[in-house]
This record gives structure tokens, sequence and C-alpha cells, in this order.
């Protein structure tokens, strides 16, 4: 990096707030993007990946084995579902890197930790730890010599027994999960901590789709969006709030291409103009590729403010009703008269709320609004889809139920082309909470669970995110477990998420690659290494499979066809049983039994999981199968029984001091949440720079600062204190004024630990507070 100076707290020992790049001597820049998402753009950016991971030669055939029904990996890129015909290479350049990424040849072993002290490797750049390649061994630290040294996987275990075991009370210890981990691990991980006795059970989803899943089940009776691919094909209109898709679903762009073509209206709703919002070359149509033929991607982009989409939809709403005023198809009154509850509440709300709150809550004229609104209304069938711009905000779980009472109206649920369609994030991260990791159980899955294997689940709710960042600090955690993920930088408040890391007596890490939460451990800690998605996992029995639940709620098998990075691995699955043996001494549960064969642990899942019957059958499907969403049949697993129209009030979105801007922390193209491929955004047109904070002119010009002018960055937490950040470079972007956006992970060390939701529990990593100043 040029000379962006490191930031305050220094968090990390020398390493600055983490999140970085590589160290790089060229100039930052940027410039505007004009050409297509995806593309020769991207093609170019997965060669210069494969060559520098060396796998230029044996890529074709593994990126071929990626996303094939029947066969192949599923790519770890993220939850957009396969394609249905199983015949287009479905893999973009993102999937393509990360794959690579998981690849390397490059081994972090036992030298390479005799080598350098957890102390000399706190110093190096995020990118700099990753980078070293795939871990090979089991590690513990050694506190005496500040190395991570060598121990074998049973000695290991034993360690975490011991830990487990000296504890006053399970709750005492906590499990974390990434959305990386397969179906059958997953089960076993819930399994292991609620019989060891304890549903302290955070997870990623805390900080990603938790809104989602709380606003969707109060509304509709279950936790999951109802519209799946088939529809994403068949729909009129397509609303698409809060998704950098070129970047973070690039598959997207080819359903949207598609769309395009059959001349389905696309309206993208986000403060910022992305690169999705424009136009795609497809990747597996190869005459276009040759001739860098472009799709639009788009019909509309509209630049909402932040946190603004509740009122935009409501101004749908509004627009719809007054429409119906004159036009009895504005509404569609059977389907609210038969399948839903509390219209007459909402449209009464609705039409209480002026235009001008709304297009001031919005952003937008009401020109804009109507436009938008007259999209919806024309359109037989309407998908509303969103991502992390509408969840990680305050009022996410109201803005979720005001879009699901927008399709309401319409009747857009139930039918082919409609419904909700939230855009999730990790490969497995819907599988996840469906396979049972949640802190906060309903009975109802308790029962079943304890009924299929013979445990006592515990009944009390266990720590998410944020309340396992307070447990550790006050003492109260004394063992945590990371399956996976990068607790230490991906957490809100960084600094006091290291300070309670540190405290914790056992930090486990089951991992792939080095990264930071193995360098913000507790006072013992084990690094366990596992085999990964893309490799072959032997057991017992011969060769197993595990299955992944994409966003869109299908569940399919995923083969690894690559020999594991070391002989010295475990699977995630075997990793767990070791785990639960030693914690477990007089466990009911067969564990080794449980991995000779993953087929014995998915019958279990089928007595104890819903939408689960028969899966050893049903999975084995070339696309698997999709679980049942009750609402999609127009079945409301509500209290009424009902779709349930919500009236949250309005929310007031402006900052009250009109010299704070609203600042949203987001991704780069070049990086996998706390994986960071390098300093370059290429849609954004930025190069060699993550130090940056993009602002709109007006607010630079009131600032004094001129492009690319370093700034200090503070922010005011909801309780008072304050966070800082020094030495951004100011860059002047479209974003609406008041508003600024940079980049995750380095910015949580501006998230504050009170800054979550109250509706959802979320960070709000997309709406803090900040006073941006000339740097000193
Ligand atoms: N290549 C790649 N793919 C990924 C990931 C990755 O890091 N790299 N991460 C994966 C994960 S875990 C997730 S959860 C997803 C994340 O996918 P995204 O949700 O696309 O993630 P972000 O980069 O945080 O982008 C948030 C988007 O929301 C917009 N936004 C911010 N505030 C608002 C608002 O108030 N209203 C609206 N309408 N929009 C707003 C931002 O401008 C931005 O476009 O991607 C997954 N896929
Ligand atoms: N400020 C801010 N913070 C955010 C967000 C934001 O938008 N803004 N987004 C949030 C969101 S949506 C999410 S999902 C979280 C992500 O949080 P995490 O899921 O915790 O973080 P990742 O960066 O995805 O984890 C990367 C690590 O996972 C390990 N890994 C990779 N593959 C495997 C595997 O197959 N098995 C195992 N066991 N380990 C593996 C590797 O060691 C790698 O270093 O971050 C959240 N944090
Ligand atoms: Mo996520």
């Amino acid at each position: 990096m040029d000379d962006a100076t490191s930031t305050t707290p220094e968090v990390f020992d020398a390493a600055g707030q983490g999140g970085d790049g590589p160290t790089d001597e060229r100039a930052w820049s940027q410039q505007d993007y004009h050409h297509p998402s995806a593309g020769w753009g991207a093609a170019k950016s997965v060669a210069k990946v494969l060559i520098k991971e060396q796998r230029l030669f044996d890529s074709p055939k593994v990126m071929l084995a990626m996303n094939q029904e029947g066969k192949g990996f599923d790519c770890p890129g993220c939850a957009w579902p396969d394609a249905l015909d199983g015949l287009k290479l479905d893999l973009c350049e993102n999937g393509l890197k990360h794959v690579a990424w998981e690849m390397t040849p490059k081994r972090v072993d036992a030298d390479f930790f005799a080598r350098h002290t957890v102390t000399e490797l706190s110093s190096w750049t995020d990118f700099a730890l990753e980078d070293q390649g795939r871990l090979t061994e089991p590690m513990v630290y050694d506190p005496d010599t500040d190395h991570y040294v060598p121990i074998g996987w049973d000695e290991a275990f034993a360690l975490f027994g011991r830990a487990i075991q000296a504890l006053d009370s399970p709750d005492e210890a906590a499990f974390y999960t990434s959305g990386r981990l397969g179906n059958e691990a997953t089960f076993l991980y819930q399994l292991m901590a609620r019989e060891i006795g304890t549903n302290n059970l955070p997870d990623c989803s805390n900080m990603c789709h938790e809104a989602s899943g709380r606003g969707l089940q109060a509304s509709l009776g279950t936790g999951k969006g109802t519209a799946d691919l088939r529809d994403w094909d068949t729909a009129d209109a397509i609303f698409i709030h809060g998704i950098n898709a070129a970047s973070n679903a690039p598959r997207m762009l080819t359903a949207l291409a598609m769309a395009y073509r059959r001349g389905a209206e696309i309206v993208h709703v986000n403060p910022l103009v992305e690169a999705g919002g424009g136009a795609t070359v497809i990747p597996h149509e190869f005459l276009h590729m040759a001739l860098d033929k472009k799709t639009p991607t788009s019909t509309l982009n509209l630049q909402v403010r932040p946190g603004g989409d509740l009122a935009f939809m409501r101004a749908i709403a509004k627009a719809v009703l007054e429409q119906a005023e004159h036009d009895p198809r504005a509404l569609d009154h059977e389907f609210i008269e038969r399948y839903t509850t509390g219209f007459e509440a909402y449209a009464a709300l609705v039409r209480a709320t002026s235009w001008a709150d709304l297009e001031r809550q919005s952003g937008m004229s009401k020109a804009q609004l109507l436009q938008a609104a007259g999209i919806y209304s024309r359109a037989d069938r309407s998908i509303i889809s969103w991502c992390l711009g509408v969840t990680q905000h305050e009022h996410g779980v109201d803005t979720i139920r005001e879009m699901v009472n927008v399709l309401l109206l319409r009747g857009n649920l139930g039918r082919e082309g409609t419904g909700p369609s939230p855009v999730r994030g990790h490969s497995n991260v819907q599988g996840n909470r469906t396979c049972g990791i949640d802190n906060n159980p309903p009975a109802e899955f308790l029962d079943r669970l304890a009924a299929a294997t013979g445990i006592e689940p515990p009944r009390h709710d266990g720590y998410d995110t944020v309340s396992a960042i307070h447990a550790m600090n006050a003492g109260r955690l004394k063992v945590f477990v990371g399956m996976g993920g990068n607790f230490a930088l991906a957490a809100p408040d960084t600094a006091y998420t290291a300070s309670g890391l540190r405290k914790v007596d056992l930090t486990v890490q089951v991992s792939t690659k080095l990264n930071r939460s193995h360098l913000v451990h507790g006072k013992a800690a084990l690094i366990l290494p596992c085999v990964a998605r893309t490799e072959r996992d032997m057991q017992a029995s011969g060769e197993q499979w595990t299955s992944v639940e994409d966003g869109m709620a299908m569940v399919h098998l995923s083969h690894g066809i690559r020999p594991a990075a070391s002989p010295h691995l475990m699977s995630e699955p075997a990793i767990l049983a070791g785990l639960a043996k030693a914690a477990l001494p007089a466990t009911a549960t067969r564990w080794d039994w449980y991995v000779e064969d993953y087929d014995r642990i998915r019958d279990t899942m089928s007595a104890a999981l819903y939408g689960f019957e028969d899966f050893n059958r049903r999975v084995r499907h070339p696309h698997g199968f999709r679980i049942k969403q009750p609402a999609r049949e127009l079945v409301f697993l509500t209290p009424s029984g009902r779709a349930e129209f919500s009236t949250a009030p309005l929310p007031d979105v402006i900052p009250a001091d009109p010299d704070l801007l609203v600042l949203q922390t987001m991704r780069s193209h070049d990086q996998w949440n706390t994986t960071i491929y390098s300093d370059d955004d290429r849609y954004r047109g930025v190069k060699n720079l993550r130090t940056l904070v993009f602002m709109n002119a007006a607010d630079m010009a009131a600032r004094g600062l001129a492009e690319g002018d370093l700034v200090d960055i503070t922010a005011i937490s909801r309780d008072g204190s304050l966070r800082e950040l020094r030495g951004y470079r100011a860059l002047t972007y479209n974003v609406p004024r008041g508003s600024a956006a940079g980049y995750m992970p380095e910015m949580n060390v501006l998230v504050g630990i009170a800054d979550y939701s109250t509706q959802s529990d979320q960070p709000l990593m997309k709406n803090l507070l900040v006073r941006v100043t000339p740097a000193r």
C-alpha cells in the first residue's frame, strides 16, 4: 500500500486493523469502469489467479466438475443455485477464484510455524497470512516459545475434552459456524454442542441474513424465500435491493440477462449504481464472449437513501392503493381475502403516510417512486430480492416484512414467477440453519432432535455472535470453537472481539488456511486443519459425499474430486467426532459409526429434520431435492394461519446531525469476506487501494476535501463511544449525499458492539454514523 497510515486502535499488534491486502508499491488509481460485467475482464482476472496459484494445467478439469449435476462439487463461492438444465458452464469469475484459492499448491506446515512466532505473524497482512497456502497438520500454541507446534489428533481432541469437562457449566463454551460447513458436519456439530448441553451456536448468519429469517418467519411462517430459479426465469418484474451481484453472486447476472431478453423489467435499488445494474457478457455463450457482446441486466437503476428501502416499498404500496381506487385489478382482492390477515390496518397506515415523507426517507422523487410502482403494477408476476444492503440495517426485519406486504397486495406468492427471494451469502449458510445451527431453537425442532438422537437438548437460548463477544469479555466464555470462518475479523468491533478472544481459556479453529483468528487466540489454542470442499473424503466404508442447500432451498450432493491437501488432514465430520468423544466420555451417540458412512448421518437427519424425509434417496437425484416451502404452497405456519401484513412505522433514517455521514461497509470485487485477493476493485474502477472511503462530491467539497485526500473517520456508536480509522483516502463516487462507503472487514473497527439492530440483533454493518475530517 502507499502512504495510507495504519489505524487506531492498533488492534492486532503491529498489523493495524486487519483485512489488508498485499503490500504493493504501485500508486493507487481510480477511473470509471465502462465495460460489461463478466466477459473478458473476468476471464483475464481468473487467468491471473490460476497462474499465481500455479493451477493453469489441472484447473480446467476441476472447473468443469463444478456445479455439475450428480457429480462434481458445489462451488463454495456463493449460495446462488445451479442452473437447472445442467448443460451450461455454470461458473463465474469469483467462484473460480475461490476454488483456485483452495487448490493452491502452497503449504503451511510445521516448518513454517517453527520459522515464525505468532507475534511475528501478527504483523503480516491478512493477504500474506492466507497466501501461505493450506494448513497441513494439527497445531497447538506453545506460550513458552510463542510458536504453534505440532500436536497429534488424539492429543488435540483430549485437550479439548479436558477443557470442556473443566467447565462449571456447558454454557461456558460456544460453537461458531461459518457458512461453508456441509449439512452432515453441521448436524454433528449442533448435536455435539447440544449433547454437551448448550445452545451457544453463534454463526455468520447472525451478521448476514438473520433479518431475512425473522421477517419471513413473522410474515409467512417460513424462514426462507419462496422463489426458486424457475421463478426467476418466468418473472415479469424483478426488484433487486442491496446486492452487488456482479461481484458477490455473479451467476445471477445470467438470470438477469435472460430476464432482459424475454422482456422482463429489472429494477436495481441501491445507493450505488453497481456493475450488476449495467450489462453482462454471458460466459457460456461463447460467441458472445468472443465478440464481447453484452446483454443488459437492468431496465432501471434507482439510488435509494441508505436504509430507505422500507420507504421505497411503502411508496409502491401507496401507488398501488391509489390506483385501486379506480382500477379494481390493481389489487388481488381474492388472494388478500383468502390468504392474508391485516390488510385493512396496513392499507390505512399506507394511506396515512404522506408522499413527502416517502420521498424524503427513500431519497427519491415521487416521479421515480411512481415509475417503480408502475413497473410493479403492470407486471403479472413479480419477485423481490435482497441481500446485505437490506439486512444489515436497524429496520431490516420491518423492511423485509414491507417487501412481503407489497407482494401480498398483488398475490405475488405461491405462483410461478413470484415471491420473496433473499440472496444468501456463504454456499451452505442456509443449510446450516436448516440443520440446527440456531442459538434460539424452536421447541418442535428440539423435540424432534431428542426423539431421533436420544439426547436431552438444553431448552434455554444460547449466545449469538454479539452476545458471545460480550460473554468472552465478561469471562463467561471459556472455550470457543470456530468451525471455519475468521471470527476475529468478520465480527463487529474488532478491538473488543480481539480482547474477548484473548480472554478465552481455549480457542479451537477448524480451518483450511491460516488467518487472523489463529493469531488472536485464547490462552490455549488449537488449529485443526480439514479436508476442503474440492477434495475427496475417504472413510471406513469408502468415499463420502456431503450435501449442501443453496439459497433457494435445493439440497444436493457435493463430491470432492481432488486428493486432500495433506495426508494428515481430517474431514470435518471426523474432526467433530473426535472432539465430541473427548468431550463426552459417556456419550450415547455413535460418533465413529456415523463417520464410517455419512449415509448413517443422513438417516438420522431424515428423522430429526423437517423436510429431510427419505434424505438418502432423494439427495441422490441429479439435482437433489427442494425442501418444501409451506408458504410456496400457500400454507402459512403463522399464528393466524395466514400471511400476515405488518404495520411498522415509517422509520426516520436521516441522521439528525447533518455533519454525520451514513457509512456502509461492503466487499470489493476482489475479496471473499475476510479473504483479500488484491487491493483492486475492478467494477468500481479502483486499483491498488482498500483504505478508501467513497463520498459524494458535494460532501467532499463541504469538508474541503480534494480527490484522494487523506481523512480520518470517526464512528459515533449508539452507546456514545467513538472509534476511529486514520489515513484513509476520500474518493468521489456516485453515492447519495450524506452517505459514504468503504470496505469490510477492515472497517469493523468502526462497528461498535452496541451498534446492532434491535429487530434482528445483526450488527449495523451498513449503517454507521461517521464524521469524516481531513487527516490530522
Ligand atoms: N466474490 C464474493 N462473493 C461473495 C462474497 C464475497 O465476499 N466475495 N460474500 C458472500 C456473502 S457471505 C454474502 S452475505 C454475500 C454478500 O453480498 P452483498 O450483499 O452484495 O454484499 P456487500 O458487498 O456487502 O454489498 C452490499 C450491497 O448493498 C448495497 N447497499 C448498502 N446499503 C443499502 C441500502 O440501504 N439499501 C439498498 N437497497 N442497498 C444498500 C451496497 O451498495 C452494495 O451494493 O455475498 C456472498 N458472495
Ligand atoms: N463490516 C462488515 N463485517 C462483516 C460483513 C459486512 O458486510 N461488513 N459481512 C458479514 C457476513 S455477511 C459474513 S457471512 C461474515 C463472514 O464471516 P466468516 O464466515 O467467519 O469469514 P470468512 O472470511 O468467510 O472465513 C474465511 C476462512 O474460512 C476458512 N475456510 C474456508 N473454507 C473452509 C472449509 O471448507 N472448512 C473450514 N473448516 N474452514 C474453511 C479459511 O480458513 C478462511 O480463512 O462476515 C460478516 N462481517
Ligand atoms: Mo454472509
